[in-house]
């Protein structure tokens, strides 16, 4: 089987370093060609995206996509999103307001899937810099504003997105989320 999972978050959260902790080929950092239509000028330019695969084994792979960031290239997330079949929310936790930066981009993400639920987890980067700061926040957020679109409950992970092993924590959490959905959709009666 192969599965492709999203990085998505702020820039600065992590996503290409997490995407290149765990990937088992060269990360592409991929230039995509764009034209800006909002900009007077209709001027080409790039937007950058990160593309690494993660081999679980037995011939299955994950295939990790860095969403490029916000801003003029929305286009890209519909159809990254759409793809997906596991997400990763990247958050900085020395950011001003990484609260604001989770409300943002689950807002943003429950727009874009439209109804379609899928396995997400929460990795939360540089707590080394913030350690006045607790993590219990993210998971707090999650109890009162509950993430609509995810399947289950979404865990939240301090991750040091340059260490494998952090990255891989959020790995193994959706591929487990992964496989449980599959084995579930394959019982008549627990299927939605
Ligand atoms: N101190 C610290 N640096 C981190 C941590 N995670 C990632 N970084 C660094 O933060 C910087 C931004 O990461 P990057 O992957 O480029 O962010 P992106 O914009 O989300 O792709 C890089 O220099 C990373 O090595 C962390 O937990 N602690
Ligand atoms: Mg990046």
């Amino acid at each position: 089987m192969e599965w492709s999972i999203l990085f998505m978050g702020p820039v600065g959260a992590g996503k290409t370093e997490a995407i290149r902790s765990l990937s088992d080929i060269d990360v592409v950092d991929t230039d995509v060609a764009a034209t800006d239509e909002t900009a007077f000028l209709k001027e080409k330019t790039t937007v950058s995206m990160d593309v690494g695969v993660l081999n679980l084994g037995d011939g299955d792979k994950l295939r990790l996509y860095g969403a490029p960031g916000q801003g003029r290239f929305d286009f890209m997330w519909e159809i990254l999103v759409e793809h997906a079949k596991g997400l990763v929310i990247m958050l900085n936790h020395a950011n001003p307001d990484p609260l604001k930066d989770m409300a943002f981009y689950v807002g943003r993400l429950k727009e874009m899937l439209a109804g379609r639920s899928l396995p997400v987890v929460v990795g939360v980067t540089h707590s080394d810099e913030r350690p006045d700061r607790s993590i219990y926040m993210y998971a707090e957020y999650i109890n009162n504003n509950p993430v609509t679109f995810a399947t289950g409950k979404v865990p939240v992970f301090r991750v040091d997105a340059r260490q494998r092993h952090d990255a891989s924590a959020l790995m193994a959490a959706l591929a487990a989320m992964l496989e449980m959905n599959e084995r579930l959709a394959s019982v008549p009666h627990v299927a939605a």
